[in-house]
């Protein structure tokens, strides 16, 4: 068995401990082993009080005025003023709708209460503005290659429009330990559903196919697993995983996929960085043609053990101290024993594993509001739209080795990409 860390990048993250069986050769930091340092996390039925100051009274500063105003005489139209402008950091409440744990995605959603109470930087997330009232990926097929895939979860099973199983030939993708968790966590980042239960993905519409791959699978295997995804029609591949070995065949398959897929547009194929903290060398990450990300933290800066490199394309929230919220596999099995992984459980989810997928679901908007964008065009977009985080330099072209082109911007890359 090559160097795969099939348990997917961060399967070590999220099981909070080495005891993943075979798979998981690498493990987790020491500094991300502990339980979570902060004493107690906000939750809107835990009667805590309103901070005595908040720090981010400055963050909406037209907010009351705007609405204020509103009582002018409703008969005289004013023209000349635009409707409500919607700040570009969007009120958590407008976007989260009934979704119980939407308060705790603050990679999505500003939440002024959470985030003070978790310190978490006012520009963490990444600023979906006014997204949610115009996309949510209808029309558009997400392929993920990844361990298992519950597909009678209540977030997205409506929406599951087919499976392979690259291990044994067979349609049955579902999880058969309680290790098989990584997969079920990216889906329900990408496409978990406004249904007043939990989470809400980032795009709530989109359609997945899950291609389930294992650490026994042949590197003609993985070649098999992405022409499996362009047959049945995927607009787009999310890969939390990576063998730092990419082979020419694999490569020569990806950049295919890239150059003719999409009916000639190119297919859209994204690849996890790694977690190792280290170069990314040869990980199929670092093929040109594919987006490599990154992930980014509560302080709105590069995580300490994302991978990094010239081809590193874009960072997006993957967590350290604060955890991705996702869906777990439902019922007993998985990280917890209900349906969803809180941002602050002993297994929670982290890395560069929940932030490929938060692009993924980002690329998924993007070719809705824009179907007839290419690959390159959309690889253009989310670079230039990105946010320069970090104390860093970028270079002429604007990237920088450890921060990529920056962390992902949603609202600006969907106006880039409806000019
Ligand atoms: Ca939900
Ligand atoms: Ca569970």
């Amino acid at each position: 068995m090559r160097q795969l860390f099939l348990a997917l990048f961060t399967l070590f993250f999220l099981m909070g401990c080495s005891d993943g069986g075979g798979l998981i050769i690498d493990s987790t930091p020491d500094q991300y082993q502990e339980e979570p340092q902060y004493s107690e996390p906000y939750t809107p039925e835990n009667g805590d009080t309103e901070p005595q100051t908040d720090p981010l009274s400055d963050y909406y500063p037209q907010q009351d005025e705007t609405y204020t105003p509103v009582i002018e005489e409703p008969s005289v139209p004013s023209p000349q003023i635009s409707p409500v402008e919607i700040p570009p950091f969007r009120d958590f409440n407008s976007l989260c709708g009934y979704e119980p744990l939407c308060y705790q995605q603050w990679y999505l959603a500003k939440n002024d209460e959470f985030y003070y109470y978790n310190d978490i930087d006012k520009f963490a997330g990444i600023n979906a503005g006014d997204t949610y009232d115009k996309y949510s990926g209808s029309g558009v097929v997400v392929a993920i290659i990844d361990d298992a895939l519950d597909i009678y979860h209540s977030e997205f099973s409506d929406r599951v429009i087919a499976t392979y199983n690259m291990v044994d030939g067979s349609s049955d993708v579902m999880p058969q330990t309680r290790d098989d968790i990584h997969g079920t966590e990216i889906a329900g980042i990408i496409a978990s559903s406004f249904n007043k239960r939990g989470v809400v993905g980032i795009a709530t519409d989109v359609k997945i196919i899950f291609i389930k791959i294992g650490a026994y699978n042949s590197e003609s295997d993985y070649i098999e697993a992405f022409q499996k995804a362009d047959e049945l029609g995927a607009d787009i591949i999310c890969n939390s995983w990576g063998t730092y070995h990419a082979s020419d065949g694999l490569k020569d398959a990806i950049n295919n996929l890239a150059q003719n897929g999409r009916n000639g547009k190119g297919t859209i194929i994204i690849f996890a960085a790694g977690n190792d903290g280290k170069y990314m060398g040869n990980d199929e990450s670092a093929i040109p043609s594919v987006l490599g990300v990154g992930a980014s933290n509560k302080s709105n800066d590069r995580t300490s053990y994302s991978n990094f490199g010239d081809e590193l394309d874009i960072l997006a929230p993957g967590g350290d101290i604060a955890g991705i919220a996702t869906t777990d596999i439902s019922g007993s099995l998985g990280a917890t024993s209900n349906d969803y992984v809180p941002y602050d459980d002993y297994n929670k989810f982290l890395g560069t594993s929940a932030a490929a997928p938060i692009v993924t679901g980002a690329i998924a908007l993007l070719l809705e509001a824009n179907p007839n964008l290419s690959r390159t065009q959309v690889f253009s977009i989310i670079r230039n739209s990105a946010d320069k985080i970090g104390d860093v330099n970028y270079d002429y072209s604007g990237h920088n080795e450890y921060y990529g082109y920056g962390k992902l911007n949603l609202y600006n890359a969907i106006r880039m990409a409806t000019q």
